[in-house]
């Protein structure tokens, strides 16, 4: 074959990308003699601007109102003077700290890939890929290494499927999805997400959660997306950021993380190549962030990603392009979440990460987080780990473990969380409190997700006190995936334990809390007093203005948000307005009032009710709750303050204690209206009304109680004993204890004719 016109274009075009490229041309190190790092004060978009063009370089990469974190060269530390901005210096003498940070690192010793100690500093390109290759050899039945990409510099691009021997294939179990190092500098990312995955490994066969964790779920781990600017970063430019794309002109890098497509181009990115958030020509222009892509879009079975990025010690969810939340309920879900994960990481080391929107941090379009939430559907978050500043990406080796260790909490929490096949959760939350000596209704819900509910298996187990067997009772299901837990009847002043449990049909247990040996609930039997309970099963005859009516809902109506119920939440019956369609247009208020209720010897007033209801926003229609305590004069505690259209029952509970503590006549109304001429909704369904509170006088003293440990039992022998032999004896040996509870037979007197009763309360 000739070498013709082609051949030849195509070997220029070869020797032109080699030279573009000069990775094998040693480059000197970039200095920052002079530089320092401040984080300054910005009071308007102007500033912004005049510390661009004074060269101040960004180290929160999106510059807002307030405090901002700046790399200051000697020039712009003497225009950030010279416009008298308010400024605090965070790093005095950057130089000296990148210099230490080369000479320490270069006098490193060696260390093993399979040695713990690993993790106590940084660690080059060829030893994180050694790393990765330890984990294949080690873990050979767990870990899978995949080339996904390759980088503009042409180096490998790795993900990593991580999965115990032990359960369904990878790809049909739930997975979560990590990575690390978008950006160059940010190099505690890397050495935090090997670290999670290398103690789940080390785990396994353990811990019983790391064991699960693994034998359910699979893990897609990108640890190093980004090895061109890590290796910049180490050898040449110490806060280099992007990735290492020649823009033309010796301009280099695109900020993968304004890469990828949801907003693409919008606030927060830069159009311009020597910008340090450049957002590149196009959406996924880059091989790194398109790998990374293509990665989550090949494993439909992820259900959430984290990005880990430092500093800021932020829990960050979408949105992150536009000051506003994603659709309910996944932002409830993920803000649920974020702050469960920010809680595990508070718990850990005490290090406080603030869970919040990433919008609230700053408008960023083209992140990562954003785009896995939005074009793959799993939810995301952006993970900032330490510092806040103090050393920000120079954060020193002593902070990679404990960094690396409360992150691997936060992810233990979320992969708990997403592995469950059964989800046992109780929507209404364990009550702190419960009704002393009666059964208390607790509603339990049970999601199958991966798994089938075994029917009639979902259980409670509860004891009194802290020790001693748990008695074992079946929830009673209520609708669908909603069941009904009956705690036992409990003592006054006694504390009740409890958890859950549901067999799947393929033989799994599930528990809530996860390891019941660890963690149970705990609620408190108090002297509550319910002053109502209706469950609306009968009419209970309360005083009703026209169109309120009792009984079935027809599941009409609808002509704006959703139609009536069927039924109630419980049983067949509610009180509606009304219980065939929406309501008229047009109308005055139209109320619904509980009866007289005493709560004169009441403390902490709660109301509890579940409704169903629809209405236009309150510029138009207006649903409220309001209550009195003398049945003429009303206070509203609720109005809708936008339109609301339930689609389901929902609980609301309202603290009355400042309206309703101490008051012997006290009434609960609901009203729907006025009603604008204009569109008209399904309006009110309640059901399941409560209202209950404290006795003021605490719990009942217990006859027999003489060691005052709120149950007559044998322990109380003794004392009983000690008792009848005189008052003075009695109370030098149980101070505070009342002796006159040994006066069981209620003559006013401690003595001998109290032991029968006394053994009748023993042996009640
Ligand atoms: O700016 C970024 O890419 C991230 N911060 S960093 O300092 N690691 O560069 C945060 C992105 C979070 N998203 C938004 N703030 N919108
Ligand atoms: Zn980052």
């Amino acid at each position: 074959m000739q070498f013709g016109k082609l051949g030849w274009m195509l070997a220029g075009i070869v020797f032109v990308i080699a030279i573009g490229v000069p990775a094998s041309v040693a480059q000197e190190p970039v200095r920052y003699d002079g530089y320092v790092v401040a984080r300054v004060t910005i009071e308007s978009e102007g500033q912004i601007k005049l510390l661009d063009q004074a060269g101040a370089d960004l180290l929160s990469e999106g510059a807002g109102l307030g405090e901002v974190d700046y790399v200051l060269s000697p020039d712009a530390l003497a225009a950030v003077e010279g416009f008298g901005l308010t400024y605090r210096v965070l790093i005095d003498d950057l130089q000296k700290r990148v210099e230490e940070e080369r000479a320490r690192l270069a006098a490193a010793p060696q260390v093993d890939v399979r040695d713990d100690d690993w993790f106590l500093d940084y660690k080059p390109h060829d030893q994180i890929l050694a790393f990765l290759d330890a984990w294949v050899a080690d873990y050979p039945e767990f870990v899978e290494k995949y080339q996904l990409g390759t980088s503009v510099e042409g180096k490998a691009l790795f993900g990593l499927t991580i999965a115990g021997p032990n359960g369904p294939p990878t790809d049909a179990r739930p997975a979560l999805c990590f990575d690390s190092m978008l950006h160059a500098r940010e190099w505690v990312g890397p050495m935090t997400l090997l670290y999670i995955m290398d103690r789940l490994l080390e785990e396994y066969g353990t811990d019983a959660l790391s064991t699960r964790l693994l034998d359910e779920m699979t893990f897609y781990v990108a640890p190093y997306m980004n090895p061109d600017g890590y290796i910049h970063s180490w050898e040449v430019e110490r806060l280099w950021r992007k990735n290492r794309r020649h823009n033309g002109g010796g301009v280099y890098g695109v900020d993968l993380n304004r890469n990828f497509a949801t907003g693409w181009g919008g606030y927060g990115s830069s159009g311009d190549p020597e910008s340090m958030t450049y957002r590149g020509p196009s959406a996924f222009s880059e091989p790194e962030s398109a790998a990374l892509r293509d990665y989550v879009l090949a494993h439909p079975n992820i259900e959430a990603h984290i990005d880990f990025h430092s500093y800021s010690q932020l829990v960050l969810r979408p949105w992150g392009y536009v000051y506003e939340d994603p659709p309910e309920p996944d932002a409830s879900e993920m803000a649920m979440l974020g702050d469960g994960m920010a809680q595990e990481i508070f718990d850990t080391h005490g290090k406080t990460y603030w869970s919040q929107p990433s919008y609230q941090l700053y408008l960023a379009a083209g992140t990562c987080a954003d785009w896995v939430y939005d074009g793959a559907g799993a939810f995301s978050w952006t993970v900032e780990l330490r510092d806040t500043g103090e050393y920000g990406f120079l954060l020193p080796p002593e902070q990679i473990l404990p960094t690396a260790e409360e992150n691997y909490h936060a992810v233990r929490y979320l992969a708990d969380y997403y592995s469950e096949a059964l989800r046992i959760r109780l929507p209404a939350g364990a009550p702190a409190a419960i009704p002393a000596n009666e059964p208390y209704a607790l509603p339990v819900r049970i999601e199958a997700r991966h798994a089938e509910i075994e029917p009639g298996t979902p259980r409670l187990y509860a004891r009194v006190g802290d020790s001693g067997a748990f008695e074992v009772s079946p929830l009673t299901l209520v609708g669908d995936e909603f069941y009904e837990a009956t705690l036992p009847p409990t003592a006054c002043g006694q504390s009740l334990e409890y958890y859950f449990a549901a067999d799947a049909t393929d033989g799994r247990v599930f528990y809530h809390p996860y390891d019941p040996e660890a963690e149970r609930y705990g609620s408190v039997a108090e002297p509550i007093v319910v002053v109502l309970d209706e469950r609306m099963d009968a009419d209970p005859g309360w005083p009703k203005q026209s169109q309120w009516q009792f009984g079935q809902p027809l599941g009409q109506g609808g002509s704006n948000g959703y139609p009536d119920p069927t039924s109630g939440f419980t049983g067949a019956h509610v009180y509606g307005y009304n219980l065939a369609g929406d309501y008229a247009n047009g109308i005055s208020e139209r109320h619904l009032t509980t009866p007289a209720l005493d709560c004169s010897n009441l403390v902490d007033v709660k109301l509890g009710f579940y409704r169903w209801l629809g209405v236009d926003d309150p510029s138009e229609d207006r649903a409220w709750v309001r209550v009195s305590d003398d049945g003429s004069d009303f206070f509203r505690i609720w109005r809708n303050s936008v339109a609301v259209t339930d689609s389901d029952w929902t609980y609301q509970e309202f603290d009355l204690s400042y309206e309703a503590d101490g008051e012997p006549e006290f009434y609960v109304r609901w009203v729907m209206g006025s009603t604008s001429p204009g569109d008209s909704f399904c309006g009110w369904n309640i059901d399941d009304v409560r209202i209950w509170g404290t006795d003021v006088n605490g719990c009942p003293a217990l006859l027999g109680d003489l060691n005052c440990d709120d149950q007559v039992n044998f322990d109380d022998i003794g004392p009983f004993v000690l008792a009848l032999s005189g008052q003075a004896a009695y109370e030098a040996e149980h101070p505070g204890c009342d002796w006159m509870l040994a006066d069981c037979n209620g003559d006013d007197q401690v003595d001998f004719d109290d032991v029968s009763p006394f053994v009748g309360l023993l042996t009640q």
